[in-house]
C-alpha cells in the first residue's frame, strides 16, 4: 500500500466513523470553496504575464534619392539609424479626464501638424554616441560634471535616485552598442544633433531646409499614437504589461498581472513596434523633446513648439525604471536642459521647412 493508498484508507475509516452521510457535503462545499478562491485569483491575476516575442528584423531602407523625400522613408547611413517618414494630419493630444494616473498638465486638445518628419525607429544607442564622440572628442555634460555633478542614479538598494558624481554615458548600462544610452543632457542631445546636421549636409545627403534635431511634443505624442489612431494610453491599447515594454512591470497599467522589473535597459527594438514601426515609445529610456514646457490648455492648436521663454524641456514616454503610468503616451515630464538621470535618453527627428 503506497502513501497515497493510506491516506485514502485513512479517509475511508474517517466517513465510516461518521456513519457516512454528513461528512460528504462537508468535503463537497470545502472543494466548492477552493474552486471559487481560485477562480476569483484567476480572475484578478489572469494568466501569468507571457515572456515577450521574439525579435523580428528590422526592415531595410534603401535610399532611392539623394536627400531625405517626403512621402518616403530614409537610412540615415552616418549611424545606419531607419528614419520613418510621417505623414502631417490632426489629433487629439493629452489625455482625457478618466485616464487612471493622468496629471493636471494633460489637458485632452486638438493638435494639427502642418509638415511631415521624420522620427528614429529607435533611441539613440551607444553605437550612435560612440561615433559622434569619435568624430568630434564630445564630452558630456555629465563627463565634464556641470552643475557639480554626473548623473542620477536609481539606487536599488535604497530604492532611491541619487547623485552620481562618476556616472556618465560611458558607465551607466553600457550593456552594449544597440543599448539606448542615458545620462545625456538636453544640451548634449542638440549638440549631436548639430553634428549630424552638418556630416549629413557635407556628404551632400541633406539639403539646406533639413535638419536633425529633438521631435517636438506633439511631433513625439503624434507618432506614439500612430498619427491620431490610438487614443488609448499606449499604443498596446489600455493596459501595459511587462512583454510588451521595459519598464517597472511590477506596477503594471490597467491589469493586476505583475510582471518584471529588469532593472535595466535592453537592446532597442526588444519589443514590438507601433504600426509606424517605431520601437520602444513606452519603456526603455525616457526621450527628450525639443520643446520648453508649458501645461496644455484645452484650445487647439497648430504645429506648437512650448514655450520658448521655459528654462525647462519635456521628456515622453516612461523607462526601465519607471511604473505603467509614466509610460503613457500623454505622461510629460520635465526638467532642466542640463539635467541627465541613468533612464533619460532621446530619440532624433529630421525636420524640413
Ligand atoms: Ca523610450
Amino acid at each position: 500500500m503506497n502513501k497515497d493508498q493510506e491516506k485514502s484508507a485513512v479517509g475511508i475509516q474517517n466517513r465510516r466513523s461518521n456513519g457516512g452521510r454528513t461528512i460528504l457535503p462537508a468535503i463537497l462545499g470545502a472543494v466548492a470553496v477552493v474552486v471559487l478562491a481560485v477562480l476569483v485569483i484567476a480572475l484578478n491575476q489572469g494568466e501569468p504575464v507571457p515572456p515577450r516575442p521574439p525579435k523580428v528584423p528590422v526592415p531595410e531602407i534603401v535610399n532611392t534619392t539623394e536627400v531625405p523625400a517626403s512621402g518616403t522613408d530614409w537610412k540615415l547611413e552616418t549611424l545606419g539609424l531607419n528614419m520613418k517618414w510621417i505623414e502631417p494630419g490632426d489629433f487629439l493630444m493629452g489625455s482625457p479626464e478618466d485616464e487612471a494616473g493622468r496629471k493636471d498638465n494633460e489637458s485632452a486638445h486638438q493638435v494639427t501638424l502642418t509638415r511631415g518628419y521624420w522620427l528614429a525607429v529607435f533611441e539613440i544607442r551607444h553605437r550612435d554616441w560612440e561615433k559622434f564622440r569619435d568624430a568630434t572628442g564630445y564630452q558630456s555634460e555629465a563627463e565634464r560634471q556641470t552643475l557639480g555633478y554626473g548623473t542620477w542614479v536609481f539606487d536599488a538598494e535604497k530604492a532611491e535616485i541619487l547623485q552620481s558624481p562618476s556616472a556618465n554615458w560611458t558607465n551607466i548600462h553600457a550593456l552594449g552598442p544597440d543599448h539606448p544610452v542615458q545620462a545625456l543632457s538636453w544640451n548634449d542631445v542638440m549638440a549631436f544633433c548639430e553634428w549630424l546636421t552638418t556630416t549629413e549636409r557635407e556628404a551632400g545627403r541633406l539639403n539646406e531646409s533639413q535638419k536633425y534635431t529633438l521631435p517636438t511634443e506633439a511631433q513625439w505624442e503624434f507618432a506614439c499614437r500612430e498619427r491620431g489612431k490610438v487614443l488609448t494610453p499606449f499604443y498596446f491599447g489600455a493596459t501595459l504589461e511587462s512583454h510588451q515594454a521595459n519598464f517597472n512591470g511590477h506596477q503594471p497599467y490597467g491589469t493586476e498581472r505583475r510582471g518584471e522589473f529588469l532593472n535595466k535597459t535592453l537592446e532597442v527594438g526588444s519589443y514590438p513596434p507601433n504600426a509606424l514601426g517605431i520601437y520602444d515609445m513606452h519603456g526603455n529610456t525616457f526621450e527628450w523633446c525639443r520643446d520648453g514646457y508649458q501645461p496644455h490648455d484645452s484650445s487647439a492648436v497648430t504645429d506648437p513648439e512650448g514655450d520658448p521663454e521655459s528654462d525647462r524641456r519635456i521628456y515622453k514616454g516612461g523607462s526601465w525604471l519607471d511604473v505603467g503610468i509614466y509610460c503613457r503616451a500623454a505622461f510629460r515630464g520635465n526638467t532642466i536642459p542640463t539635467d541627465r538621470s541613468d533612464h533619460l535618453g532621446a530619440r532624433i527627428a529630421l525636420i524640413q521647412e
